[in-house]
């Protein structure tokens, strides 16, 4: 008899139509390979050489403001323009491009240098999740695909510990912007309801992969992870876009940013890095109702502060595999205490 549990098997992702290779009986297997270095570091409250910090000089020769909460600026060193020439690139047979323009932003989330998210008190939390909101808003009048991301922790290849994070937004949409976009709009053509509402509803009856919930958000490790603690994050209500969101909804989520961050730094008693993004309807002035804002978080570590995962060799080549099952992540990060450890 077939166990999920067990047994080697695929899992459907709902939003990007991709497959995973779950195989837990692979849990047991020895790793001698290389180990990423999970020292405890303390860090200054600010630091005269990081170019986040307030008062300081970027590397693009701008000074930061002293700034007391948060603080935005255009990325010194922009993917993209805003006035990238407009017009049909040459193009010939087999060679296709595109030009494209649009903005880059950096979000620093606290004047602290020594903070990160789960660290911050649920107001400065706040503070940042308006941010998003407003700036999300803002850049939608112009670009069609606004990606707000947080990259942390060095794991990640963040340049700076500096808690902060960064949108990119730009005139088309991304491969995976596409790709969500179609199976929401096909899910809502076809039912007449939103993908990831009838999902999160699911997920919430079910229980088993459900880390966290409050009034407004729901946080859970999907039925497709691919990365091992790999979490999403999405409202309870119908939402389309991050400025979408209401104060009341705003809060909740500053509330289980601060709870849910917490309990994956609790797991191994470690910063724990990540890939953090938001996903909401694009800004092409079309029915948007198909689309439920929601974010995902991409964190590498799978079995200590030390050992991550890599994506190579099958996955590079094949498809994405995974050893421990979402359902048992969801309850290592469940049975976890909500509160950091630093603060206990
Ligand atoms: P990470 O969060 O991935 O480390 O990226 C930091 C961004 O900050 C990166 O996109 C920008 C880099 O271009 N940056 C500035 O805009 N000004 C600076 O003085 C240094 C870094
Ligand atoms: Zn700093």
């Amino acid at each position: 008899m077939f166990d999920p549990e067990i047994h080697p098997h695929r899992r459907h992702n709902l939003l990007t139509g991709d497959w995973v290779l779950v195989s837990p009986h692979r849990n047991q297997r020895p790793w001698q390979g290389q180990q990423e270095s999970g020292h405890a570091e303390s860090r200054p409250a600010h630091d005269p050489e990081c170019y986040l910090c307030p008062g300081n000089r970027r590397a693009g020769d701008e000074t930061n403001p002293h700034y007391d909460h948060t603080f935005v600026f255009t990325n010194d060193f922009p993917a993209l323009l805003r006035n990238t020439p407009s017009g049909e690139a040459p193009e010939s047979g087999l060679f296709r491009a595109q030009p494209v323009g649009g903005e880059c932003r950096v979000l620093c989330f606290s004047p602290r240098h020594d903070l990160t998210l789960p660290e911050m008190s649920v107001e400065q939390i706040a503070r940042v999740t308006r941010m998003w909101v407003e700036q999300a808003g803002d850049l939608a009048e112009r670009n069609l695909w606004v990606q707000v991301f947080e990259n942390k922790g060095a794991a990640m290849g963040c340049s700076n510990p500096h808690p902060h994070g960064q949108i990119w937004a730009g005139s088309f949409l991304p491969r995976i912007a596409q790709q969500e976009d179609e199976s929401q709009r096909n899910y809502h053509r076809r039912e007449g309801r939103r993908l990831l509402m009838d999902y999160v509803d699911k997920e919430i009856q079910l229980g088993e992969r459900v880390v966290e919930r409050n009034e407004e958000w729901a946080l859970v490790t999907p039925y497709w992870a691919t990365w091992p603690f790999e979490l999403l994050l999405a409202p309870r209500r119908p939402v389309s876009r991050l400025q979408d969101l209401d104060g009341s909804q705003q809060l909740a989520l500053a509330a289980i940013l601060k709870s849910g961050l917490a309990r994956f730094d609790n797991l191994f008693e470690t910063s724990f890095p990540y890939s953090m993004g938001w996903h909401g309807a694009p800004n092409d002035g079309s029915q948007d109702d198909a689309w439920q804002l929601h974010a995902h978080f991409y964190p590498p570590l799978l079995r200590s502060a030390t050992v991550k995962k890599f994506m190579v060799g099958y996955e590079m080549l094949a498809e994405s595999q995974r050893d421990i099952t979402p359902e048992l992540a969801a309850r290592r990060l469940r049975d976890l205490s909500p509160r950091h450890y630093r603060e206990r």
